[in-house]
């Protein structure tokens, strides 16, 4: 099994999504989380993390003079814990080029739309202003460059006449929860392998 960190910032459903994906034996995951990073303290993902038994750590970035310093205090971590592959659940800092380009290939996170639209941290506000009726939601490669990594897997989801960005949310979330767990499955049984020029090799 390949030892995966998470990060998060908040309330962790989709942590739990993770969670409960990587302990269920029937779907094959090929992965276990051996460490919760949180950024924030005291938030919710952080008791699901302890309920599961899982090694929780608070790195506050608040706590440090720069983000190179903020991410690094997040490798250390990482590395100590065995960690093979990141999943960004939710988590809501910009990383660093050190720490992307350490983690290339094997850091991955979960967007709330059909990138390359919409990306940002206000994406379901975006996506209402603009009337489109189909958002969704993809889980990318970690690049540099925010929400633009190599996409590994999308699902779609109608937007609906009376959406507030309350209830697109919950419908996107559902999605979330499903292709999250399946492009960590991808990404653990190596059936993708990020290349230099960001495309992604499919292996089957
Ligand atoms: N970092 C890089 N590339 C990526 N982080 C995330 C995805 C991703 C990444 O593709 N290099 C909003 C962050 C957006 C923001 O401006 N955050 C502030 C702090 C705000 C706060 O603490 O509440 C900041 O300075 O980082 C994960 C998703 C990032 C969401």
């Amino acid at each position: 099994l390949k030892k995966v960190g998470v990060l998060i910032s908040g309330s962790g459903t989709n942590l739990q999504s993770l969670i409960d994906a990587t302990r269920d034996p029937s779907q094959h995951i090929g992965a276990e989380i051996v460490i919760v990073i949180s950024n924030k303290p005291n938030v919710e993902g952080l008791k699901r993390a302890e309920k599961a038994g899982i090694k929780t750590v608070v790195v506050k970035h608040t706590d440090y003079p720069s983000r190179e310093e903020f991410d690094a205090a997040m490798t250390v971590e990482l590395i100590a814990a065995g960690v093979e592959i990141v999943c960004l659940a939710g988590f809501m800092r910009i990383l660093s080029n050190t720490f992307v380009n350490l983690w290339r290939g094997h850091l991955i996170n979960v967007h709330p739309s059909l990138l390359p639209s919409f990306k940002g941290a206000h994406a379901h506000k975006d996506v209402l202003a603009a009337g489109v009726r189909v958002s969704g939601c993809t889980v990318h490669f970690v690049e540099t460059d925010i929400d633009s990594g190599a996409i590994i897997e999308q699902a779609a989801v109608p937007v609906l006449p009376h959406d507030t960005v309350e209830s697109l949310q919950e419908r996107v979330k559902i999605a979330e929860h499903r292709i999250f767990p399946l492009a960590l499955k991808y990404l653990a049984t190596e059936r993708i392998h990020l290349n230099d020029d960001n495309s992604i090799t499919w292996n089957y």
